[in-house]
């Protein structure tokens, strides 16, 4: 039988964009493979679509200036069941929070304040979709067959 596996849609966000290269360690030893890697500027009005689905919330306006305010890496990530594990690897959302009650996630390592939280994961299937597509419009729709070469997909 053909065995599937999933994409997420990683970001290091600006606060921790110095220490990508730390974090991208952690991410190849975690078993992820990564398959797409886009170094981006997000304008506020392109910052403002990805989370759109926060428009109108208070924390709206200073979540859009944090992720236009320098560049940040999008990575397409690959792993079976990524997307619940990168989730489980980043951590709880507020940093503060993931401090004191998981101190070994990457947000806790590696997260500035309640809203700086250093990285991004998307939380469930429709989201990864959407997010993959928002910053690699051209990346294959499919599952990656596990054990074929990454590369080949590109
Ligand atoms: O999926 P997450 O990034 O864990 O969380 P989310 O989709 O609910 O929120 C997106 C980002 O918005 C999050 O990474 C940080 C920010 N945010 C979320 N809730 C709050 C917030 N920022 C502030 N200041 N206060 C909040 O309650």
């Amino acid at each position: 039988p053909q065995i599937f596996v999933e994409r997420t849609l990683a970001i290091i966000k600006p606060d921790a964009v110095h220490k990508s290269e730390e974090i991208e360690d952690i991410i190849l030893r975690s078993g992820f493979t990564v398959i797409q890697k886009r170094r981006v500027h997000l304008t506020p009005e392109q910052a403002s679509d990805f989370y759109a689905e926060h428009y109108g919330k208070m924390f709206f306006p200073s979540l859009v200036a944090y992720m236009s305010s320098g560049p940040i890496l999008a990575m397409c990530l690959a792993r079976e069941k990524a997307i619940a594990y990168w989730r489980e690897l980043i951590g709880p959302t507020n940093t503060l929070k993931a401090k004191e009650t998981h101190p070994d996630c990457l947000r806790a390592i590696y997260g500035t304040d309640d809203q700086r939280n250093a990285l991004h994961g998307s939380d469930g299937y429709s989201a990864a979709e959407r997010e993959i597509r928002f910053f690699f419009p051209d990346s294959v729709v499919e599952p990656i067959p596990v054990g074929q070469a990454a590369r080949d997909y590109l």
